[in-house]
């Protein structure tokens, strides 16, 4: 049984995963009407992905998150031509989206040394100006950071994705026999022996109702949005949050995850899914693994279980569905190779489709070319 703890009251400490920034490119520098001189161009702000920086980082150093560029010098009798103003490069984090204030993507950091202009400095004055100067462009931007993992765990609250997770990686979340345990997104790093990694991000509980914001709601769920791979997990005993709400088993749980990423974002549902049945180790373990086995190969005979707003429209396709105790290691190394090989079939089915592609656009530039010489 789960008790509600003060967890779910607290906020989710000192994580920060959106930023809203002021940047300012600078002004031109005033131009020499006697000598015909141009002013230098303000200087532009950057953002520039680093390894080592976090959003809340960025709002601590600068209180104020306003960040403008150098004004671009004058012209003058020594220097016709005004030196440009100095750049500003605002250190952001890896795996950021950049949106304007409604929205519009102006782009994305993905890669460490990557950068992305947000302020362009204004021109320097000059005969088409009138020898004065442009200010330069100003706008609020938003930073919004998505993990970059290539698993994404998905589950019900105490089911025990951190449990797993510091079973099959190094990482080392909180664990504990309360909800909301995990209130920030956590990364872990499965090792194999040939050396291979794979990422694994591990997310605070969803319940159902997390679209209309309930628990944490869906606002951890951007971060699954860039993973290969998703991997539900379920405690094999079901699920109440607390006294007054409904008990849940195995099988709802999975249709009510289903509900709330199909509510989230469509897309989701598409992808590449692994279910790990977890507490394989409780007393009646075997016999409600055997019922969920039962009703997943025949949904439609159990969705009477659900009120009809609950069901999913479609139910995800487990490529595989994997007993484990992340409590005596059973199972988990099964699942490590499962995640790998799934991994592995998407990638080849992805290289085999860009090979399709490249091969289609040589046969019709050929074509195209046999028609025109
Ligand atoms: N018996 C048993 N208990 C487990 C197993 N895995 C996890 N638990 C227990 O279940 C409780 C919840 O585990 P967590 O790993 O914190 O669960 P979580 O899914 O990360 O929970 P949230 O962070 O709250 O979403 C803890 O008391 C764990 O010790 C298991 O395989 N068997
Ligand atoms: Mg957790």
């Amino acid at each position: 049984m789960v008790r509600l703890s003060r967890a779910l009251l607290r906020k989710y400490g000192n994580f920060i995963d959106d930023l809203r920034l002021y940047v300012k490119g600078g002004s031109g520098g005033m131009g020499y009407p006697r000598l015909g001189g141009e002013g230098g161009k303000g200087g532009d702000v950057w953002l520039v992905a680093q390894n080592k920086i976090t959003l809340k980082k960025i709002k601590d150093t600068y209180p104020n998150k306003r960040f403008v560029a150098g004004t671009g010098a004058n012209s003058s009798g020594v220097a016709l031509k005004g030196a440009k103003g100095k750049d500003c490069d605002v250190g952001v984090p890896v795996g950021i989206s950049v949106t304007t204030d409604d929205r519009k993507l102006i782009g994305e950091l993905n890669k460490a040394g990557e950068r992305l202009m947000v302020a362009q400095g204004g021109f320097g004055g000059s005969l088409v100006t009138n020898f004065l100067p442009l200010k330069g462009q100003a706008q609020s931007v938003h930073l919004d950071l998505k993990l970059i993992a290539d698993v994404g765990l998905v589950g019900f609250p105490n089911a025990g994705k951190s449990s797993l997770l510091t079973k099959i990686s190094h990482a080392k979340p909180e664990i504990a026999d309360y909800a909301f345990t995990t209130i920030k997104p956590e990364l872990g790093m499965i090792m194999y022996a040939d050396h291979k990694q794979i990422s694994v991000a591990d997310l605070p509980g969803l319940i159902e109702g997390a679209h209309a914001n309930k628990g944490m709601g869906h606002k951890f769920l951007k971060h699954i949005e860039r993973t290969k791979q998703l991997l539900f997990v379920v405690d094999v005993s079901g699920f109440q949050l607390s006294s007054k709400t409904p008990f849940r088993t195995a099988f709802e749980t999975v249709l009510l995850l289903t509900k709330e990423l199909e509510l989230y974002k469509e897309q989701l549902r598409t992808k590449p899914a692994l279910l790990a049945v977890n507490k394989m180790d409780l007393p009646g373990a075997q016999e409600n693994l055997n019922r969920l086995m039962e009703q997943l190969q025949n949904p439609q005979d159990y969705l009477h279980l659900l009120q009809r707003e609950l069901i999913p429209e479609s139910p995800v396709n487990f490529r595989e569905i994997i007993p484990i105790s992340a409590n005596t290691s059973e199972g988990t190394e099964e699942l490590k190779m499962c995640i790998r090989k799934l991994l592995d079939e998407e990638e080849e089915k992805q290289n085999e489709e860009y090979r399709k592609e490249k091969v289609n656009i040589l046969q019709t530039t050929k074509l195209s070319q046999l028609v025109t010489g």
